[in-house]
């Protein structure tokens, strides 16, 4: 069964209070109207993809809630609920808890008092890879690493590029053997048992596409990254994230995502 097959996911429509996501630099408030058309589309395409979305109501105390990678993991053997390292994101776990328990028969709560963030996770054949950043310390991977021995998985560390906000913000697997990648996480070496196809200079935001069984969501936003990937023969799905890129979000950061049919 290969890494990139999914047959579910669950996503949760943005709040209005989104206007208030988090973000490191401030370009303005995202359109509330037009971030939420990202979002059908994003939904839309994952549908187009072969996967069954379960789409959660709003959390309107939790501004970044639309962003539910963070606060878990999924897998084919269970749940992780994970422990954000932004303070206003914390409450998300425990919004998406009631989700994760209907929908698995494992759900492991990270032990505390360490933190991580699901976008700071990239699972490859080899291992699930665990970045450290401002939103993942040591602590936390240690304990996620824990959890997945616990479901069967054999986690890593490794290290975010300075000022990136997470791991995959840098990264996304586009098969079993290719990462798209910054050159500046490429020259930390940390992907020495993969093939890379470097993000072209400039469209690095780029690097946060989602393959999904045959195909390559990437923001329409990056021309170059669109015809590089589109040369080398995958079939790309070019989606909008001019609002949600306002929040340092990419395609990843929308939904959870596994397989839950026979292997
Ligand atoms: C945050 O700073 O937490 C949100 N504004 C963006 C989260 C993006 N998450 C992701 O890429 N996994």
């Amino acid at each position: 069964m290969t890494i990139y097959r999914f047959d579910q996911a669950i996503v949760r429509r943005p709040a209005e209070s989104v206007v208030n996501g988090l973000r490191a630099v401030d370009r303005g408030p995202p359109d509330v109207d037009a971030l939420m058309d990202e979002h059908s589309a994003y939904v839309l395409a994952l549908e187009a993809a072969g996967v069954t979305v379960t789409v959660l109501p709003p959390a309107p105390a939790y501004p970044d809630a639309v962003f539910v990678e963070d606060p878990a993991l999924v897998f084919a053997a269970g749940a992780v609920a994970l422990r954000p390292g932004a303070a206003t994101r914390f409450g998300e776990v425990e919004e998406l808890l009631p989700e994760l328990h209907r929908r698995f028969r494992e759900v492991i709560e990270l032990p505390g008092p360490g933190f991580v963030e699901g976008g700071d996770v990239l699972v490859t054949p080899a291992s699930v890879m665990i970045g450290l950043s401002e939103r993942t310390n040591r602590e936390g991977a240690e304990a996620l690493i824990e959890c997945l021995t616990h479901l069967g998985l054999q986690g890593t560390i490794v290290h975010t590029p300075s000022d990136v906000l997470h791991f995959k913000s840098d990264c996304s697997l586009l098969d079993e053997e290719t990462v798209f990648c910054t050159r500046r996480l490429a020259s930390s070496g940390v992907f020495a048992d993969l093939r890379t196809v470097l993000v072209p200079d400039g469209e690095e935001a780029a690097a946060n596409a989602l393959r999904i069984n045959d195909r390559v969501l990437i923001s329409r936003r990056f021309a170059r990254s669109i015809e590089l990937l589109d040369r080398l023969g995958y079939s790309l799905a070019p989606l909008g994230t001019e609002e949600i890129s306002r929040l340092d979000a990419g395609l990843s950061c929308m939904s959870l995502r596994w397989w839950s049919g026979p292997n």
